[in-house]
This record gives structure tokens, sequence and C-alpha cells, in this order.
């Protein structure tokens, strides 16, 4: 599936490669491992993301520069590609703007329903994490390819997508990926494990102290809920890039087939949207303004906390009948 994406990829001179706003293991894993690749096959390959880059995941940036985009620059790319995001919306204003330039534009995504603007666009819902596509992008074009940094960033992105191949998204696939990625890249899980996760402050356990003192279990005792609210941020002096993995806590819980996290932003309410069981978290979230895949969404609420913890938890129960 990807020998018509080298071929047409491979003509172009200078392409940059946009990750997904917020950025995340997986998008910025991806990038790094696609702008290696272009790299190693003579195309000149710049990556952009509008947003800072975590400060767990800083480290990927050793092996490939991410800089932030300017829209005028754009003009001077023969070619774009998007990885982790099937619609330019998703990946900042310098990216919005590429669709008027009349240049190719590529996507390599898990994500259902693209838009339909993209010159080759592999999209794949049945894989655990688009870094799993990029690896076998490597593979089937050269597998030798594929050197420490490349594999590192790679590994990076399936762990972090996978919740440490936890998910049920993890196909033996993935697990042959992860052997090869380690195999080639030389280095053992443990090593990615630590830089990713190993890195937490004394003032972001504070406040996952105080979100998990919020855990509510709701619908029969299936759908769970944990809070992060301004005045936690405030009490803790922390951001909202804290929160990561959070949400991973209330589903935790014995009989809990999907959880909410709610987190107060400046103007509005952040949900984040995960299951483990049948219930469809995409579609709960299309119910507030958001999406994702069906194990795990986002969606936003105008608020205030109290209206949308009621109506956000009134529409997952619905999805329980
Ligand atoms: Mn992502």
């Amino acid at each position: 599936m990807y020998q018509q994406f080298i071929s047409k990829i491979l003509r172009h001179k200078k392409v940059a490669v946009f990750s997904h706003l917020r950025p995340d293991g997986d998008c910025l894993g991806s990038q790094i491992a696609l702008c290696l690749w272009l790299q190693k096959n003579g195309v000149e390959a710049v990556a952009f993301n509008e947003d800072d880059i975590p400060a767990n995941l800083s480290w990927l940036t050793d092996f490939f520069p991410v800089q932030k985009p300017s829209i005028s620059e754009m003009e001077s790319f023969d070619g774009f590609v998007v990885v982790d995001g099937n619609a330019l919306h998703r990946f900042g204003v310098a990216a919005e703007i590429i669709a008027d330039l009349d240049r190719a534009v590529y996507m390599i995504d898990l994500h259902p329903q693209p838009d339909d603007i993209f010159e080759v666009a592999i999209s794949r819902t049945e894989y655990s994490s688009t870094a799993e596509l990029i690896f076998e992008l490597y593979m089937e074009h050269d597998a030798e390819q594929i050197d420490p940094s490349s594999a590192k960033a790679m590994f990076t992105g399936i762990v972090t997508d996978t919740g440490s191949f936890q998910f049920d998204s993890v196909t033996p696939n993935t697990l042959k990926a992860g052997a090869e990625l380690i195999t080639r890249g030389g280095f053992t899980p443990n090593e990615v494990v630590e830089l990713v996760y190993s890195t937490k402050t004394e003032n972001q356990l504070q406040l996952l102290s105080k979100a998990l003192s919020t855990i509510r279990v709701h619908g029969n005792q299936q759908i769970a809920i944990i809070c992060v609210t301004k005045a936690m941020f405030e009490e803790t002096n922390t951001k909202k890039e804290d929160t990561e993995g959070f949400v991973s806590y209330p589903l935790s819980i014995t009989g809990v087939k999907a959880c909410a996290l709610f987190r107060e932003d400046d103007d509005q309410i952040k949900v984040s949207l995960r299951s483990r069981s049948e219930i469809d978290v995409n579609k709960w979230a299309r119910n507030f303004n958001g999406g994702g895949h069906k194990k795990a969404a986002g969606a936003w609420h105008a608020g205030p906390l109290e209206k949308a913890i009621k109506e956000v938890i009134a529409v997952g129960e619905q999805q329980l009948k």
C-alpha cells in the first residue's frame, strides 16, 4: 500500500512534514522518523509543529529538529505530508493554507473519515499507531534504512499510542514492529520508556492526587469520570499539559467500560473520552464538537463544569443501552 506514496513523494525536492497540534509521542515519533526517511532518500525535509513539544518528548528532536512554521515559508515547499491526523485544521494555521498552494499534500494516519484532499492518503484505522504505519513504510522500501534514531522515534510512537502495548489496538504486527525496532535500533524498551514516563515532577503528582479524589462512577458503575479544575492547576502550579495520562486511572476501575476526563481550560471544558468496551467514544465525542477513534476521543463543552459533566454522562449512558 506504500508503493504509490513512495514513488510520488520521492520525486519532490523539499517537503514539509506536519504533526498535529498539541503533539503526542505518536505524531512526533512518526514525523521525525518520516523526515529521516525522506532525508535518507534524497528529499530535503523540514518538520513543523505550531505548539510546544512536551518536555518528556523533547529528546526526540535531537534526532531531527521540529520547528514552528510561518505561513510565508510554505511557498518554498513543493510537497507536504501530514501525519497522525486526517484534516488540515488539526495541524494549525500554516497547514491550513497549504490546500490553496496547489502542491501535493500527502497523509499518513489511522483516524476514521479522512478528508479527500490528499494526493495519496495512507489511511488505516486498524493500526495501533501512525508510527506502526511509518515502520511499514521503512520495511517496504528498505529495512536497512532503520537506524537507532528512527527506530527510537517509531518505538516511542507505538509505546505512547498503545499505553505501552496494553490497548486492544495492539496486534501481532504491532509487537513484531516493536521487536524489529529494538533489534535494528540496538536499544532496550526500557531506555525509551524511562525517557518518556519517568520524568514527572512533584507538582504533577500533586495535581494527579487532587484529580484522583474526584473520580466518580455513573451509569450502573460502568462510566467513570475524573476532573481537573482551574483551582487545582493554581494550587499545584501546573498547566494543562501536566494532565497527560490522567484519563487512564478511572478506566482501570473493575467493571468500568468507558471514562471521561473533564479539564477546565480558560474558556471551555476539554473532555477526553476513553473506552475499553463496545462503547464508541468517537460517536460519543461527536455530540460535543469532537471526535477521535472508537477507543479514544476528545470533545469540548462550553461549561460550566457541572453542566458539562451532567450532559456528557447523559450521552454516555445512552450508549450503554
Ligand atoms: Mn496523536
